[in-house]
């Protein structure tokens, strides 16, 4: 690899490498990479998987492919040599945000498994030329601006594969293109983007507005675009169907060059859809089969359905989509027989209104098509899959017992251990063996070690040079001074009602208060969050702002700060994670209760030494099953008692506020004059409005308990003999959370790949 680099950079630029920019040199590895990865050979089998997902959040891949190469410390010690650092030069790499957050990050998690285990499997999705947007704040407010990701070099590489695709109105030829994707000391597989030939990235005016209507100019130009108005949620359904479409055929030629027989379709190949974004590919392949290939109904359906796999990544009924009939029949006509038909069949065979496709207000319920018409239905945590089972999609599992099952979410280890945390995977290395790289299991050996005082300290002074490296990279980026001695606190993810950010920012007012009435905590606090909020969603745009008047007000005001800090860093994404993770303390998992289906942000924490402050809610509950008691704070009211308040529908938030002064005060403070000085009054008030009238997510349930046992939390901190042990016992629990295991259980319960 050094030669081919030091060739390719003589090629290039005709000069030393010494001589060369950080860019240059990205550059001319971007092509060494390449060509290293075009000789990797193609993972091959007689059954394949096509993992097809509306978003695959990749991050940077630099890393990740030298590492799965085995060639990055070779390259990282040849560039050192050079003078160069190549952690500087990965810098330069710019960031493709196909992705909202988990969802598409577990994509991505699979992929990089699928390939390490040697397993033939591609992904098929959309290739977006902006992304989810990138965020900026301006006045304390979050703005959206375009993220501009492919480049003329990339890693993205132009096929000759086009199709037309033909909509009610129109037809869109789609073009593919590729990224390899290689596994960790093994073969490469593909990820499969679809774009359109047409794209107009001009279309785009101030911020992220376009012109929705123009189909053949904008279809990819961003993920998820606003779908709070009809043009936004048609626009979508063309990008689905563009999606399923463009990867129907490319799954059919695919078997044909194979020479393997349609109607044994599913013994060569399973599709799974993650999340409902995809289920058009099942009433399309439908249509394909028996307009194109000659099938009757009967058998096309019957194959189709031994196909298709689905998984249900949330039970929030606003994220189950329920498209209007009118809306198909305006985009895709075609399909609009096919999924009649199958209604029919099913209002023939079941009568219980509840599991209908089209209901009475001729919507139709793709997460039924899945399950009616697929061979699995899992969910991403055991709890999750409870619920799943219990209450949400009870009717259904009544049906079809046997289609159920749990598939615990995972992290791809190389990403979130070997490549964001070097020195802690070296450490690990040295003590346990490099057996864990390959089987993540084996990090239990590290419980050998509990009571090691070098091996405590070693952990520690690591997580103390990740905790100054985050704090020099928040310095620079957000202007904000943070003490690499304080506790790291710290919540990232998605901005969601259901995730509490609200509950988080309350504990810091109460804190704050405290503070200026003379109670300083034993160590100071750093309160870190990282949040991207959809456009549409207003009350998630006014936490964003009180958290951003949370830090002015905190971090100015002389008397407090020395005890505690707050940032929200700009833009958070998978490059920030992977600082933020290494350097975390305490792992905020905050949700209500049954809400979030797994989470996965929790797992990375957890194998990077980080403590989990949380609810019993998705895959927390594994982590505390795995770790027990003592190496966990668990806190909040569990999921029976929340579904049950759902059902009767008897919290009511102002009585929580009315009984508790400490809630009372927290909640005010929102309102104060003091917030008001620094903050807008509009978002101020209708955050607080909605807090003691609806609070649909019931942050005041849970908040005196979260105060509770997180000021234990801090507390505990103080002694750092029993905290340092704490986070031994979670790296070493953290194996189960490999995305290798969770691969491997897919792979022998649902794919049954050969
Ligand atoms: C989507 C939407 C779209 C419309 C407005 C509200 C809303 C709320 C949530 C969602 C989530 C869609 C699905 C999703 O991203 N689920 C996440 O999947 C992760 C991987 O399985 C899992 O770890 C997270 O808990 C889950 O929220």
């Amino acid at each position: 690899m050094k030669e081919r680099l030091a060739l390719e950079i003589k090629n290039l630029y005709g000069k030393e490498i010494e001589n060369c920019t950080n860019e240059e040199i990205y550059y001319a590895l971007l092509n060494a990479s390449k060509a290293l990865l075009d000789e990797k050979p193609v993972i091959e089998g007689e059954k394949k998987v096509y993992y097809i997902s509306a978003e695959f959040l990749i991050g940077k891949l630099m890393s990740n492919n030298l590492i799965n190469l085995g060639v990055y410390d070779e390259v990282a010690e040849f560039l050192a040599s050079k003078g160069k650092s190549l952690a500087e030069v990965e810098e330069v790499e710019p960031e493709p945000s196909l992705g909202n957050g988990g969802l598409g990050r577990l994509a991505a998690c699979f992929l990089d498994s699928i390939a390490s285990l040697g397993l033939p499997g591609d992904g098929i999705g959309l290739n977006y030329h902006f992304g989810l947007f990138k965020q900026v704040f301006e006045n304390k407010l979050q703005t959206a601006e375009k993220n501009e990701w492919i480049e003329k070099q990339s890693w993205l590489t132009k096929t000759d594969v086009t199709y037309d695709i033909a909509f009610g109105d129109r037809v869109v030829k789609s073009r593919l293109y590729d990224i390899d994707v290689v596994g960790y000391e093994q073969g490469k597989n593909k990820l499969h983007l679809f774009d359109i030939e047409t794209i107009d990235e001009s279309l785009v005016e101030d911020g992220i507005s376009f012109d929705k209507e123009k189909i053949e100019k904008n279809l990819t130009l961003f993920l998820y675009p606003d779908d709070s108005d009809e043009a936004g949620n048609l626009l979508r359904i063309y990008q689905q169907y563009f999606m399923v479409a463009s990867g129907a055929r490319l799954i059919l030629d695919e078997m044909k060059a194979k020479g393997q027989d349609l109607h044994k379709m599913n013994e060569y190949v399973t599709i799974q859809i993650n999340d409902t974004h995809p289920t058009m590919v099942i009433p399309e392949l439908i249509r394909i089969l028996t307009k194109e290939e000659g099938f009757s109904t009967e058998e096309a359906v019957s194959v189709v359905s031994k196909t298709c796999a689905y998984t249900n990544h949330t039970i929030l009924a606003e994220a189950l989509e329920k498209w209007p009939l009118a809306y198909l029949e305006k985009v895709v006509p075609q399909l609009v027989p096919i999924i009649k038909d199958l209604d029919r069949r099913i209002k023939k065979a079941y009568p219980d209104p509840k599991v209908q496709i089209i209901d009475e207000t001729n919507r139709v319920h793709m997460a039924h098509i899945d399950i009616h018409f697929g061979y699995s239905v899992n969910g991403v945590a055991a709890i999750h899959t409870e619920i799943l089972k219990d209450t949400e999609l009870n009717h259904f599992y009544k049906l079809y017992p046997n289609k159920f099952n749990n598939k615990t979410n995972g992290i791809t280890f190389r990403r979130w251990l070997l490549s964001c945390n070097k020195e802690l995977t070296a450490l690990l290395q040295e003590k346990i063996g490099a057996g864990f790289k390959k089987d993540a299991a084996e990090l239990e050996k590290l419980l050998a070690f509990k009571d090691d005082e070098a091996t405590l300290d070693a952990i520690a002074a690591i997580k103390k040079g990740k905790k100054e490296a985050l704090a020099a990279h928040i310095a620079k980026a957000e202007g904000v001074e943070l003490d690499p001695n304080s506790v790291y606190d710290i919540q990232i993810k998605r901005l969601h009602e259901y995730k509490r950010q609200q509950m988080n920012a309350l504990y810091i007012i109460h804190k704050y208060l405290e503070i200026k009435g003379g109670k300083k905590p034993a160590t100071p606090i750093s309160f870190i969050f990282g949040a991207k909020a959809a456009p549409a969603y207003v009350i998630a745009q006014d936490i964003i702002h009180l958290l951003l008047v949370l830090q002015e007000i905190v971090n100015n005001d002389p008397e407090v700060s020395p005890y505690m800090k707050v940032v929200m860093v700009e833009n958070y994404n998978v490059s920030y994670a992977e600082k933020l993770i290494p350097a975390c303390d305490i792992s905020e998992q905050i949700s209500l209760a049954s809400k979030e289906a797994s989470g996965t942000g929790n797992m990375k924490f957890m194998l990077n030494g980080a403590v989990t402050l949380g609810t019993s809610d998705g895959a927390n509950v594994e982590i505390h099953g795995l770790v027990g008691d003592k190496n966990i704070y668990i806190f909040g009211e569990k999921s029976d008692t929340v579904i049950k308040h759902y059902e009767k529908a008897d919290y009511v938030s102002k009585d929580f506020y009315e009984k508790s002064p400490v809630i009372k005060e927290a909640v005010d403070f929102i309102v104060s004059k003091q917030a008001l000085a620094v903050g807008q009054k509009e978002n101020l008030e209708r955050l607080y409005n909605e807090l003691l009238n609806k609070d649909w997510f019931m942050t005041l349930l849970d908040l005196e308990d979260y105060i509770k046992v997180k000021d234990q939390a801090f507390a505990d901190y103080k002694d750092q003999a029993k905290w340092k042990r704490m986070s031994l016992v979670n790296i070493a629990k953290a194996g189960f959370f490999s995305s290798d295991r969770t691969i491997a259980e897919y792979n022998d319960d649902i794919w049954k790949l050969r």
